[in-house]
C-alpha cells in the first residue's frame, strides 16, 4: 500500500496568543519535501519581534495556567493525546512529507509513542507528592515542585512530533509556558499540532515561532524573560544555547550529539543462532530512521571470534533493507532530511574511502527514479576500519555505522570510552558478569545491556550529566520513562 502528498496551505503562520499569527515583517521561507524536493508550504521567517510577542503571550497566560490543578492539566494531556490519536494518519503523513521518513514508521512509531508520552505525563503528574524531610523536632522541611514559568524549547528535525511531543508533554504537565521553536527543516506538525490542539489548551500556554536559528532560536535562548532553555540538537549549537542562556543565569538542558558503541561479546553466538540473530537485528538499527538517531547504534564493536559470521549476517540483513519512497508501506529507510544532510553524509563517506575504511556494503547514494531522484537517498553503508579514524570519530547522523573488533572485555571498554561523546551505548552478550558490569564501565548516560532495545532482556538506564533530559528537570523523575521502544515495537521494521 502506498500513500501519496497531502495538500497543505500555502502558508502557514505563527502560532501566538492561540491564534496563528503573520511574522511581524512578513518574511517567508520555502518548506521543501526531502522526498522529491517539492515545495510543502511557506512558514514564517521569525526575528526577534515574534520572538518577543510568543514571550509576551506566554508569559501572559503563565500565571492562571501555574495555578490549574494537577487534576485539570492531567485531562488537559489526555485530551491533547486522543486528538493526535485521532489524527494518527494526518500526523504520520505530515512527518513523512517534511522528515522523508518512511510511512511505517511514522504510523508504527513516532505518532503512537507521541500520543503514548502525553499519557504518560498526564498520569505521572497525579501521583507526583513532593517530599518531607525531619530535620529535627521541632522543623520539617517540605519540598514542593513548582512550575518553573516560561520555557523556552528549541528542537531539531528527526523526530518531528515525537520530539515535540518529549519536550511539551511534560513542560504542560508541570504548568509551565511554553515558546517552541521546530527545526526549520520540518515546521508542519508542531503547526498542525497547534491547530488541533487550540481549542483545548487557554491561549497563550502553548507557542510556536518558526524560523532559522540565528533569527528566532538564538533571540528565544537568549531572553531574560524566559526562565528557562530546553534543547535538543547540534553540539556546537549547544554550546552556544548554554552560553546564551547563561547571561541570564537560566537553567538550560540540552541533549546533544552521539558516537554510540554497541559491543558484541563472543556468548552472543548459540546453538540455534536465536540470540545471534536477535543482535544481528540490533546491528542493523544503524540505519533505523535514516541513521539520523542521536543514540542509534554508530560504532559497533564484535568480539574478533565472533566477527567473521556475526559481519556476514549483518551484512545480508542490510542489503535486504528496503529502500525507496517514504509513502510506500513497504518502504524501511526513506530520505535524509535536507540537502545539507545528505551532503554532510556524502562527504563523511568519502572521507571513510580516504582514510582507508573498508566498505563493506553500500558506500554511495541510492539513485532513485522518477520525482524521487529530485530527493536525498543514501544507501546504508558499513565501514570497518578501526577508531582513530574520523568516520568513528564524529557524528555523521546517516545510515552508515563504523564496525572495528577487539579482544577482551578491557579493548571493549578503551575503544568504547575513546570518543568525545557519551550519550548511549548497548551491549550484547549472554554472561550475566558482563551484563552486569560492563554497562558500568561504560561513560554513556544511557547503556542497554543484554540487548540495544530489545524488551525481552535485562535493561540498565544509567544517568550521568552527559544526558539530561527535559523531564529531569522539570519533574524530577529520571528512570523507566517510556523514550525508547523495545524490540516488539521494531517489529514493522524487519
Ligand atoms: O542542528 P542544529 P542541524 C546533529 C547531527 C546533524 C547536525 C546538524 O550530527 O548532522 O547536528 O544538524 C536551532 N541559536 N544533530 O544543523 O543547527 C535550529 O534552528 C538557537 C543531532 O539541523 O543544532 C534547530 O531548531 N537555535 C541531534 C535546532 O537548533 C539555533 C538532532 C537544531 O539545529 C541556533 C539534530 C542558534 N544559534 C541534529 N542554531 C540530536 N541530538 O538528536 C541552530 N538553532
Amino acid at each position: 500500500m502506498s500513500y501519496s502528498k497531502p495538500k497543505y496551505k500555502e502558508k502557514y503562520g505563527n502560532f501566538i496568543g492561540g491564534k496563528f499569527v503573520d511574522p511581524v515583517d512578513g518574511q517567508y521561507f520555502d518548506n521543501t519535501s526531502p522526498i522529491d524536493g517539492s515545495l510543502i508550504a511557506k512558514f514564517p521567517r521569525s526575528q526577534e519581534a515574534d520572538v518577543n510577542k510568543a514571550i509576551d503571550a506566554a508569559r501572559a497566560a503563565e500565571p492562571s495556567w501555574s495555578k490549574t490543578s494537577a487534576t485539570e492539566r492531567s485531562a488537559i494531556l489526555n485530551k491533547i493525546a486522543d486528538i493526535i490519536q485521532s489524527n494518527l494518519e494526518e500526523f504520520a503523513l505530515a512527518d513523512t512529507c517534511d522528515n522523508g521518513k518512511p510511512i511505517r514508521e511514522t504510523i508504527n512509531a513516532d505518532i503512537p509513542l507521541s500520543v503514548d508520552h502525553f499519557r504518560y505525563f498526564a498520569s505521572v503528574i497525579r501521583t507526583e507528592e513532593g517530599s518531607v524531610a525531619e530535620l529535627d523536632n521541632n522543623t520539617v522541611s517540605l519540598v514542593i515542585k513548582e512550575p518553573i514559568g516560561v520555557v523556552a524549547q528549541i528542537i531539531p528535525w528527526n523526530f518531528p512530533l515525537l520530539m515535540m511531543a518529549w519536550k511539551v508533554a511534560p513542560a504542560l504537565a508541570a504548568g509551565n509556558c511554553i515558546v517552541l521553536k521546530p527545526a526549520e527543516q520540518t515546521p508542519l506538525s508542531a503547526t498542525l499540532f497547534a491547530e488541533k490542539v487550540a481549542s483545548v489548551l487557554p491561549p497563550g500556554v502553548f507557542n510556536v515561532v518558526h524560523g532559522f536559528g540565528p533569527e528566532a532560536g538564538k533571540p528565544l535562548a537568549s531572553s531574560s524573560r524566559v526562565d528557562k532553555v530546553a534543547f535538543t540538537g547540534e553540539t556546537t549549537t549547544g554550546q552556544l544555547i548554554i552560553q546564551y542562556a547563561s547571561k541570564n543565569i537560566n537553567p538550560v538542558t540540552v541533549e546533544l550529539g552521539g558516537k554510540s558503541p554497541n559491543i558484541f561479546f563472543n556468548s552472543v553466538m548459540d546453538a540455534d543462532d536465536a540470540f545471534l540473530d536477535k543482535a544481528v537485528e540490533g546491528a542493523v538499527l544503524f540505519a533505523f530512521n535514516q541513521g539520523e538517531v542521536c543514540t542509534c547504534p554508530s560504532r559497533l564493536l564484535v568480539q574478533e571470534q565472533i566477527a567473521d559470521k556475526f559481519l556476514e549476517k549483518v551484512i545480508a540483513r542490510t542489503k535486504a533493507i528496503i529502500q525507496g519512497n517514504p509513502y510506500d508501506l513497504k518502504t524501511m529507510v526513506g530520505a535524509q532530511a535536507s540537502s545539507d544532510q545528505y551532503e554532510k553524509i556524502k562527504s563523511y563517506i568519502d572521507l571513510g574511502k580516504q582514510e582507508g575504511a573498508q566498505v563493506l556494503v553500500g558506500g554511495d547514494v541510492c539513485k532513485l527514479s522518477g520525482d524521487l531522484s529530485k530527493g536525498y537517498y543514501i544507501q546504508p553503508t558499513i565501514f570497518k576500519g578501526h577508531n582513530k579514524m574520523r568516520v568513528f570519530q564524529e557524528e555523521i547522523f546517516g545510515p552508515v555505522v563504523c564496525v572495528t573488533t577487539f579482544k577482551d572485555e578491557a579493548e571493549a571498554l578503551s575503544i568504547a570510552n575513546d570518543t568525545l561523546y557519551g550519550l548511549g551505548a548497548g551491549v550484547w552478550t549472554r554472561d550475566a558478569h558482563q551484563l552486569y558490569q560492563i554497562p558500568r564501565a561504560i561513560k554513556a548516560g544511557r547503556v542497554w545491556s543484554g540487548g540495544c532495545c530489545d524488551g525481552s532482556c535485562p535493561m540498565i538506564f544509567k544517568r550521568s550529566d552527559m544526558f539530561i533530559n527535559e523531564t529531569d528537570v522539570l519533574l524530577g523523575y529520571v528512570e523507566n520513562i517510556p523514550f525508547y521502544m523495545n524490540q516488539d515495537q521494531f517489529e514493522y521494521w524487519k
